[in-house]
């Protein structure tokens, strides 16, 4: 009797044409399509094993059986037998997919749960498994007897981020925002959403705007919004005017250790919002002219009288400009004389004269230059500099 039992298994074994791996050279013939999965990815595995193709002239299934069972699991869910099928008649190589459907969590903060956690399926696709933040994914399968291969790979969530797709972005311009949160492909067989909020210097409440996942499974998420100086922010369209900063935030509810999983974080861009008109040609400005202290037009300059030095500048275009107006006395050595500056700011199609008095230390050749910036803290010229002769007697 003992004999029978014994030799059972010898018997049945070389009819599967069953492999035993060595050990000491470890055999994984268990893949996964990434090292590391989000809570609701899709996961696509596959065994390498020839010792199943039992009919090279069909597809063979694997690990549906109480025998041989396949089991794709976490340590609180699992599903077990799962079906795997061959890619081809003679493969022997078998896929199957799961998709992971997290656990029960708010994904945006509005108080309501976002996911649907569910655990069935038998395979070779369709399967759904719960998972937690930090778990892992164990695949086992048992494909001789008492033979187990196991592949394992984590799940984790990752921090998101944002950017501007198109700089430098022009006022009259519109402008794309994306976040990359895997996190937030929540259907990786459906196209997800998630808010963005964004903001500008004109506009500090600014709107919010839906972003759309690329494709079913990107979790890259992208929002248009077009900008406008003429008209209030509404719907996807930003008040901003030349200059300001423009801020975009998304709310990353899904966080990777050691956050906990109740925390959110903003995850914020910034950028300057430019004019589409090339710097030089922002303002105007005219070769100074010269007068008395009275305003009368000057001929001739003598040394230690005071004289007025005397700019216009005008704003062709429809925006409003801020500027730096710098005047410079440079004398024949091309030492800097005197230097100083007016700041202000133009309104559409405004002109103005800006003056500075100046005292012709002696007689000589000097050189007066008036040159238009947009500011010192980030200086930029607005028009080109102007450069003018005069001989003081
Ligand atoms: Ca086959
Ligand atoms: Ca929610
Ligand atoms: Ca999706
Ligand atoms: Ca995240």
């Amino acid at each position: 009797m003992s004999l029978v039992l014994l030799l059972l298994p010898l018997i049945l074994f070389p009819a599967f044409g069953e492999l035993i791996p060595d050990y000491n050279d470890p055999y994984s013939p268990i893949f996964t399509d990434k090292p590391v999965y989000t809570w609701t990815d899709k996961i696509k595995m596959t065994i390498i094993s020839p010792s199943w193709n039992t009919d090279t002239h069909l597809i063979d299934s694997i690990g549906n059986t109480e025998d041989h069972p396949i089991k794709v699991g976490t340590s609180n869910y699992f599903l077990k037998p799962y079906r795997f099928t061959e890619t081809d008649v003679n493969s022997g190589i078998f896929t199957a997919e799961v998709v992971l459907t997290g656990f029960s969590h708010d994904v945006d903060g509005d108080g309501d749960a976002d996911t649907n956690p569910r655990t069935f399926g038998t395979g070779p696709t369709s399967g759904f498994l719960e998972v937690d933040r930090d778990s892992s994914i164990t695949i086992s399968f048992e494909f001789a007897n008492g033979v187990v291969l196991t592949k394992s790979v984590p799940i984790s969530w990752n921090l998101g981020t944002i950017d501007f797709l198109n700089e430098p972005i022009f006022s009259d311009n519109s402008v794309t925002i994306r976040v990359i949160d895997t996190d937030m492909n929540l259907n990786p067989e459906a196209i997800d959403h998630l808010s963005i909020h964004i903001i500008s210097d004109s506009d500090v409440a600014g709107i919010n705007v839906n972003a759309i996942e690329t494709s079913e499974n990107s979790g890259y998420f992208v929002a248009t919004v077009s900008l406008s100086q003429n008209s209030p922010s509404s719907g996807n369209r930003l008040y901003v005017f030349p200059g300001d900063e423009i801020s975009a935030k998304y709310d990353d509810h899904t966080l990777p250790k050691p956050f906990s999983k109740s925390d959110s974080l903003e995850i914020k861009t910034s950028t300057n919002v430019d004019s589409s008109i090339p710097p030089l040609e922002r303002l105007n400005n005219s070769s100074p002219k010269f007068s008395d202290s009275f305003g009368n037009a000057l001929e001739s300059f003598s040394s230690n009288i005071q004289m007025q030095i005397v700019g216009t500048i005008k704003n062709d275009h429809n925006l409003k400009q801020n500027f730096v107006y710098i005047f410079q006395v440079k004398n024949a050595d091309n030492y800097v004389e005197s230097i100083s500056w007016i700041q202000g700011e133009l309104l559409p199609e405004q002109s103005l004269d800006v003056s500075q008095s100046w005292i012709p230390p002696k007689s000589g050749m000097y050189e007066v230059e008036t040159f238009v910036w947009n500011s010192f803290d980030n200086p930029m010229a607005l028009s080109p500099l102007m450069s003018t002769e005069i001989t003081v007697e």
